[in-house]
């Protein structure tokens, strides 16, 4: 097999470790029909001397959270989860910065809906990843798409099947010339990007949608609302209009895979001079500290691999 970029030794699978190309799956697996899997994204940071991962216990918490809500089995509690990403991590002796990707999904069986019983499978994957949005700010429209509502798929929990609302969202905006998208809730309020938190900045004071807007409560939001309020701004989670979007100073994302993002403009309308503000760029400058280690005062959050 060509080996690409991201690909590793072994994938963590059910307590073993697989080479990476027997980690396979029947196609009569549930989740792959039905989007009945729960999944995590953590991401681990290479200093030159330790691998740290980032808040890996309030990630798995979560992933535990999302499978109570649909009722599935985690299969492990939450220390044999953190065994099972180490072990990974070690396994493939990475010495990079990793995303980490714990997926816990109905598998192989009858293809009804009732999934009394069924066996569930948990697997990680640890992945060699740098960047998830390739320039350093980005360009992003409100997407004709509305986020997943708590009436219909609880958007706190972060199921596999969910995805594809945020697919819908992200395509769109990708084949109309944008880098991502802003969804509004089923009310109309602003919610998130399709895979990230959304703050924008106005006169000083940091604004975020609450839980209440259909938002998934991301840990890197939780991060830089704890980062932001050490550092002396007022942070405030209350609801966003659409119009505000468009007046603010500055905006950005939050999120694993996004980390800080900066947004430079909306539906095409530039936030502030359309460049990196100084908030966002405080923040931003923070928060790739805190994750290598860099800020004694946030030490608890890391994980140290080796
Ligand atoms: N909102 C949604 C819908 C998300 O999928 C994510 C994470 C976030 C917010 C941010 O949450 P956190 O800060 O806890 O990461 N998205 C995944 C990630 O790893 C990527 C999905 C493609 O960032």
């Amino acid at each position: 097999m060509m080996k690409r970029g991201f690909e590793t030794k072994y994938v963590w699978m059910n307590g073993r470790l697989i080479r990476w190309s027997d980690a396979k799956v029947h196609v009569l697996t549930h989740a792959l029909h039905y989007g009945t899997g729960v999944f995590e994204g953590i991401r681990a940071y290479w200093n030159g001397s330790q691998l740290y991962v980032f808040r890996l216990k309030e990630h798995l918490q979560r992933l535990l959270n999302s499978a109570k809500i649909y009722g599935f089995d985690a299969k492990y509690n939450l220390e044999g989860w953190e065994k099972a990403v180490l072990e990974a991590l070690r396994a493939n002796e990475l010495k990079c910065n990793t995303y980490i990707r714990p997926l816990l999904f109905v598998g192989y069986g009858p293809i009804g809906l009732n999934i009394t019983g069924r066996g569930m499978e948990a697997l990680v994957l640890t992945i060699p990843f740098e960047k998830y949005f390739e320039k350093p700010g980005v360009d992003v429209m409100v997407s004709t798409w509305r986020r997943i509502s708590d009436m219909t798929n609880p958007p706190g929990a972060k199921v596999c099947g969910h995805y594809t609302n945020s697919v819908l969202a992200k395509m769109e905006a990708i084949n109309n010339g944008y880098d991502e998208a802003i969804l509004l809730d089923i009310s109309g309020k602003v919610s998130e990007g399709s895979g990230e938190n959304l703050f924008i900045v106005k006169e000083g004071v940091i604004y975020t949608p609450p839980v209440s807007a259909g938002i998934l409560e991301g840990i890197t939001r939780r991060t830089v609302i704890t980062l932001a309020r050490d550092v002396g701004y007022e942070v405030v989670e209350r609801d966003i209009s659409r119009t505000e979007l468009y007046i603010a100073d500055e905006a950005f994302f939050s999120g694993t895979a996004a980390e800080v993002t900066p947004i430079l403009s909306i539906d095409r309308k530039p936030i502030g001079d359309g460049k990196i503000g100084p908030v966002t760029k405080t923040l931003k400058e923070k928060y790739e500290k805190v994750v290598k280690g860099d800020e004694p005062k946030y030490k608890e959050w890391l994980t140290p691999v080796y």
